[in-house]
């Protein structure tokens, strides 16, 4: 009788390729058989396709087993492009941080999601990816973020620094954003991040793609990137080396696109055909092409760098072992490789047919029944490849708690330090936010902790939206230190800007996108790094538009930040439309895990930001975002109700039971409506005055519990059939739902076109903003009862 046989721990670089095309293998059957199961023998209640993409996930089988189970280590952070989910999940699953029957739940409510996302597939998930471009743009600024933490010593000590890591798909190349970042990335000199392009433009190098990539390689090169291109494969290598082996690499790079694909999917006989009639006079290669069976031609013809896991293991650990430049790996590929429509141009949204899933099954050797099986259909032991699996360095977990770190909770102090405003002291919320962050700024007392987590970011407006004095206490991030010119020349200026490691703004080029991408990153840091941030990002409010699908993504991963947004609307006046926000306000409440909040007065602010530093970090908390303006406004001396301003209104005037008639304003318009107000009161004297702080938080609140909700108890005591004139600098519809609380009419007032340049009496005047508009509309709506 023999003994099992011992499993050995330590194997040799040439030991590990059998396992490593063992492990390919399976991913490729188990992302093909989840997207099959999904769509084939799930129940179909509504006759939609379910889809899946089977070809996308076959192109980067080789690329993440290679990375996963031979290069990254715990501590690295990953984004996989979005559609090899199902490869992603299966390697979780083959690590033991995946169950089987979670493997049945793709794209099922409840289930797996299509692309792998950090709010709905747990802890594995590193970044979120789905909007092409976004989550490869991200690991660069992840990796800024782990500098910035590190060089603020707030890094866990024993996790050591990680690599961020992107499997890109070649098309998210095409988005702008990517451009973006790779900018703001050679200007930060960030480091230790890989970009690993699945090129599988199912061709090799017809001219147009050739001298696009040409381009694409410069780019990378200009920024400072490493650029490691993996065309063929060793066997094709091989080939080359052999006596007139030049000549087939010769036709292979000049191969047109679509030849090599049409080949690639016919199969060895095409390739025979095709290789025979230009080069079956060249004897050399009729020996290498000759010997071999259709099979074995097609096998070496599809041999390209990006399938061949000593080629992908071996660059991957040598750019490893030379330091931590920021890399870019052009790994060619075939789309589809090893499934029956490898290389058709049409196979992106294809699935196999259960016929080909059959042939696919026998050719995997999976008998019935053990489709799911870790090991199923291998050569080696089931012990063999677990203990293989559980060897790799990223099999360890990166901390106790996982690969989603615990970070405490920061200090707040009980009320934040307010601007000095002596009643009638006339004052902007933008101004406020510039001064009550400059006082925390200083990093006295119950300050201290939270000013060392508050990192600010700007795209290019950090004076321009207050952020001035803060940046002046805090200095600027920049991994080296620097001097500020100016100062050192002794030129007078109101910014002392030196910058250093030690600096806590992180100023960024003009393009919004990168903003909320790095919002989104430093929004991660508790997660990632295990260590908590309080990120501050300001940019001007219509220009939160130029961001929004980065704003989007951000919330879509939970990041925590607090977005501060000025100046807004028609009120910056002068400026003109394109720099007048009107949508601002709507996508604010409708935009996920983001609580939105305009308020009017600096006491209101101190309120918000204090609710924003809390609710960033609370488990159940989200992003923040607060709209201000430059408008000076004349404070009102009094003790304002945090809880209210907080829930998103309170009556400034409260009106007398049954009254007929409300004025509810929100942000800069304050003055108009307590003068359109004090009008009203002289005819109506029961009316009431409600400032609203937060029609997101209001309507929210009412659609959670509705007669129970903050806005039905406040509208409670008007008359059933009172009129509510409301009014903001945004879109009416911003206020318009608030009728359907209690029945009541609004008449509800704001701006619904583009805004132009003008001064403040004009431009309220020509869009209905101004107390004469507000008196009309009061008119209206008692008319109307
Ligand atoms: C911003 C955005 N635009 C469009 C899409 C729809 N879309 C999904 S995949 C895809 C092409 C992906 O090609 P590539 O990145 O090369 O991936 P692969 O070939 O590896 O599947 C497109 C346009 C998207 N997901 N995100
Ligand atoms: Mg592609």
């Amino acid at each position: 009788m023999t003994a099992e046989r011992p499993i050995r721990k330590e194997i040799t670089a040439a030991e590990r390729v059998p396992m490593l095309h063992q492990l390919e293998k399976k991913l490729l059957w188990l992302s093909a058989w989840m997207i099959h199961n999904a769509n084939h023998l799930r129940p179909n209640r509504d006759g939609l396709k379910v889809g899946g993409h089977q070809a996308s996930c076959a192109s980067a089988v080789s690329i993440l087993a290679a990375l996963y189970f031979e290069i990254l280590r715990p501590q690295d952070r990953v984004a996989v492009k979005p559609h090899a989910g199902p490869v992603f999940h299966a390697i979780n699953y083959l690590f033991g941080r995946q169950t089987r029957e979670r493997l049945g739940t793709l794209r099922q409510f409840g289930g797996i999601q299509p692309y792998p996302s950090r709010i709905k597939d747990g802890a594995e998930v590193d970044f979120s990816t789905g909007s092409v471009g976004l989550g490869v743009a991200l690991t660069t600024f992840g990796a800024l973020v782990q500098d910035y933490v590190r060089l603020h010593g707030l890094s866990r000590p024993e996790i050591p620094p990680g690599r961020h890591v992107a499997i890109v798909g070649d098309a998210e190349l095409d988005e702008g954003n990517i451009y973006e970042a790779l900018l703001e990335g050679w200007k930060h000199d960030v480091r230790n991040v890989w970009w690993v392009i699945d090129y599988n433009r199912q061709s090799l190098d017809s001219v147009v793609p050739d001298r696009l990539f040409g381009r694409i390689e410069g780019l990378f090169r200009d920024m400072g990137w490493n650029v490691v291109t993996l065309k063929y494969g060793k066997r094709l290598e091989a080939a080359f080396t052999r006596p007139e082996g030049e000549a087939l690499r010769r036709w292979i790079d000049d191969c047109p696109n679509s030849l090599y694909a049409a080949l690639t999917f016919q199969g060895g006989a095409a390739w025979r055909n095709a290789l025979l009639a230009e080069l079956g006079r060249v004897p050399g290669v009729r020996a290498i092409v000759d010997p071999l069976t259709d099979d074995e031609l097609a096998d070496l013809m599809t041999n390209l760098g990006g399938h061949d896991i000593e080629t992908l293991t071996e660059a991957f650990r040598l750019q490893a072992e030379s330091g931590d430049q920021p890399t870019c790996f052009i790994a060619y590929t075939i789309k589809g490789m090893g499934l029956p429509f490898a290389g058709h141009k049409d196979n992106h949204a294809g699935l196999m047919t259960k016929e080909q899933m059959g042939a696919f099954k026998r050719a995997m050797d999976i008998r019935d029944g053990h489709e799911w099986d870790e090991f199923e259909g291998l050569p080696s032991s089931a012990a063999e490849l677990q203990a293989f699996v559980d060897a790799t360095p990223f099999a360890k977990p990166i901390a106790p708690e996982g690969r989603r770190l615990s970070a405490p909770f920061v200090a707040l102090p009980a009320v934040l330090p307010a601007p000095r405003v002596p009643p009638g002291r006339m004052l902007s919320t933008q101004a406020a936010f510039g001064e009550i962050l400059a006082e925390i700024g200083r990093g006295q007392g119950d300050c201290a902790d939270l000013a060392a987590r508050i990192v600010t970011t700007s795209p290019d407006v950090t004076v321009s939206t207050n952020l001035g004095p803060w940046v002046n206490r805090r200095g600027i991030f920049d991994r080296h230190l620097k001097n500020d010119v100016f100062r050192d020349a002794k030129l007078a200026s109101a910014q002392r800007w030196g910058m250093g490691p030690e600096g806590q703004h992180i100023e960024l080029g003009i393009a919004e996108q990168n903003l909320f991408l790095l919002l989104g990153a430093l929004g991660l840091s508790h997660d990632l790094n295990g260590a908590r941030l309080l990120p501050i990002g300001t940019v001007y409010d219509p220009f939160v538009n130029r961001g929004l699908d980065a704003l989007i993504y951000g919330c879509y991963q939970d990041a925590r930040f607090l977005l501060v947004s000025t100046p807004s609307g028609v009120t910056l006046a002068p400026e003109g439309g394109q720099h007048q926000s009107v949508n601002t306000p709507l996508i604010g409440m409708a935009q996920d895990r983001l609580a939105s909040f305009e308020p009017a007065y600096a006491d209101e602010l101190a309120v918000l930001m204090r609710f924003a530093f809390e609710h960033m970090q609370k488990p159940d908390g989200s992003a923040v975002w607060l709209r201000l303006s430059t408008r000076a406004l004349a404070q009102p001396d009094r003790v304002v109700d945090a809880a209210s301003v907080i829930a998103g209104a309170y009556w400034a005037v409260p009106p007398a039971p049954g009254a007929s008639i409300a004025i509810a304003h929100q942000g800069a318009l304050a003055p108009e409506a307590q003068e359109a107000f004090a009008a009203l009161r002289e005819d109506v004297p029961e009316a009431g005055l409600l400032a609203i702080t937060s029609p997101d938080r209001l309507h929210a609140d009412w659609l959670a519990r509705r007669g129970e909700s903050h806005i039905a108890r406040l509208l409670a005591p008007l008359a059933r059939d009172a009129g509510l004139v409301t009014i903001l600098d945004g879109h009416p519809a911003a206020h318009g739902w608030l009728g359907a609380v209690r029945g009541q009419a609004v008449e509800p007032l704001g701006v619904s076109r583009f805004g132009q340049a003008g001064d403040i009496p004009d431009l309220y005047r020509e869009y209905g903003l101004d107390a004469e508009a507000i008196l009309d509309a009061c008119a209206r709506a008692l008319l109307a009862r």
